[in-house]
């Protein structure tokens, strides 16, 4: 007997695509395969449906407060919209700052993402190099957390991680089996260029762009390498967005060096002249939006495997809040001043449609890599494969389920977030999440959400000694492409 049957569908992997039955008893998957007969309690005729493994949005900021705002979501809010794309997990990062211990800022946010609908993980922020602080490093690996972030901007906002304590944390995580993962944009170059912006008395949306530009991003991704390579320890570069930096990864990887790469939805389908609105600075995020011609840089790297797995970075402000430190003239119109305005946008709910059509509708990816993009490598990197990220016997049964003809428009008013704008507002997209489940139960469907408050649990993690080792644990087949 089983708590669920799944037939008629087209299973998706990240390497194969077959018709078959899915059984589910008590919240894992028991058999995967051929037509199944055997008695169930729910099945759920999928015919001309795909199953996908749950989709695992890796790099989110949720109840994370970030120049002198909280955001409009919290974590039940945030799991809902992310179950709406397919969601059945994702990863936050600790609320660290500079004076309070990395290990009280774990405990006080796997408080907040109890309420969560859906399983979650936790990554630390790390924002200084102290010794307090490498030893909650040690603590939170045993605690099943051994991800952690580093930005290298914000100093003004105090977050940034200076040279010496990115090279302290990566020695440290080299020996106790742990990721750095490293938000690249150079300090130096970001703030001499706000600066001179100053100076020259151009604060407007579209100069936040250019002040840092793709050059900002590869400098300080190069230096992260740099850094990586000396001490020998692997990382992660979330949200890239540009050729320098893409380009530094390829080599890398020749090298079979374990630099892994993260981009999101909005650098391949948003563009930097959304900073010419009047309305740009909803766009202001951190790295700023790009051009079409990096966006087609970025699809070529998820194409060739450069880049591994695609995040969110889901950091939600509403209207009053991007423009809460913000004065207008005399016309009513906006002074503008990108200083003021906090970094972040929407994505969990769309990453999903959108790489459905953007990248597998637009034949830039094949929906096994989409697979991988967005559950298996994640899984497999952030170490929670093979409970998480695929379709077989033993793995969590998470499922998101797709409409690949289903066409929608993405919008404010059908997102679920509690945002009151949404940047993709009016996109049509081809391909849509239908349906989810959660550890067998089904969590949305028919457009409804039927999950609870507080079933997500947290997910211990352990990363593959292999995949720290070496590029080509993940992709054996990239490096001779
Ligand atoms: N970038 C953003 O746009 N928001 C939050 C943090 C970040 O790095
Ligand atoms: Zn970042
Ligand atoms: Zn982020």
């Amino acid at each position: 007997m089983f708590d669920l049957l799944l037939k008629n569908g087209t299973i998706v992997t990240d390497t194969d695509t077959f018709r078959g039955d899915i059984a589910v008893r008590d919240g894992k998957i028991v058999a995967v395969g051929g037509q199944m007969e055997e008695e169930s309690t729910r099945v759920i005729d999928l015919t001309g449906k795909h199953i996908l493994p749950g989709v695992i949005d890796g790099h989110i900021h949720c109840m994370c407060p970030f120049m002198g705002c909280q955001g409009p979501n919290d974590f039940y809010k945030t799991s809902i919209a992310g179950a709406f794309g397919g969601v059945t997990m994702f990863i936050d990062f600790t609320n660290t700052e500079v004076g309070k211990s990395v290990y009280d800022a774990t405990q006080e946010k796997l408080e907040l993402m109890e309420m969560s609908a859906v399983d979650y993980a936790l990554h630390a922020k790390v924002v200084e190099g102290n010794e307090q602080t490498m030893a909650d490093l040690r603590k939170l690996v045993d605690m099943g957390i051994p991800t952690f972030k580093m930005f290298m901007t914000y100093r003004k906002d105090g977050i940034m991680c200076d040279d010496a304590t990115m090279i302290k944390v990566f020695k440290v995580a080299k020996k106790i089996g742990a990721l750095p993962m490293l938000h690249c944009e150079s300090n130096a170059l970001a703030e001499d260029a706000f600066d001179a912006c100053e100076a020259r008395g151009d604060l407007s949306w579209r100069a936040f762009a250019e002040a840092k530009p793709g050059l900002c991003e590869a400098e300080a991704f190069t230096r992260a390498y740099y850094y990586a390579k000396s001490v020998g320890c692997p990382i992660m570069a979330v949200h890239t967005t540009v050729k320098e930096a893409l380009d530094v990864a390829r080599k890398a990887h020749e090298e079979d060096f374990p630099l892994y790469v993260e981009t999101c939805p909005h650098y391949l389908t948003l563009f930097k002249d959304r900073y010419d609105a009047e309305d740009g600075y909803l766009a202001i995020c951190s790295p700023p939006l790009r051009t079409p011609k990096d966006a087609a840089d970025v699809w070529d790297a998820l194409k060739d495997g450069t880049i591994s797995i695609t995040g969110s970075d889901d950091c939600t402000y509403t209207r009053e809040e991007k423009s809460r430190f913000l004065k207008k003239d005399g016309q009513g119109k906006w002074i503008q001043d990108f200083r003021a305005v906090v970094n972040g946008n929407s994505g969990i709910e769309t990453r999903l449609p959108i790489l459905l059509s953007e990248g597998v509708g637009k034949g830039h990816i094949t929906l096994n890599q989409l697979v991988a993009l967005t559950s298996t490598n994640i899984a497999k990197i952030y170490g929670c494969y093979p409970r998480k990220g695929c379709i077989q016997a033993g793995a969590d049964a998470d499922f998101a389920i797709v409409d690949l003809d289903k066409t929608w428009t993405l919008s404010k008013d059908t997102l679920h977030n509690n945002l009151d704008y949404c940047l993709f507002e009016g996109m049509e997209v081809k391909g849509m999440p239908v349906m989810t489940i959660a550890h067998g139960k089904v969590i949305v469907e028919n457009g409804a959400f039927t999950g609870s408050r507080g079933e997500g649990k947290f997910v211990s993690r352990r990363l593959d000694p292999e995949i720290l080792k070496r590029y080509s644990a993940l992709a054996p087949g990239v490096r001779s492409r």
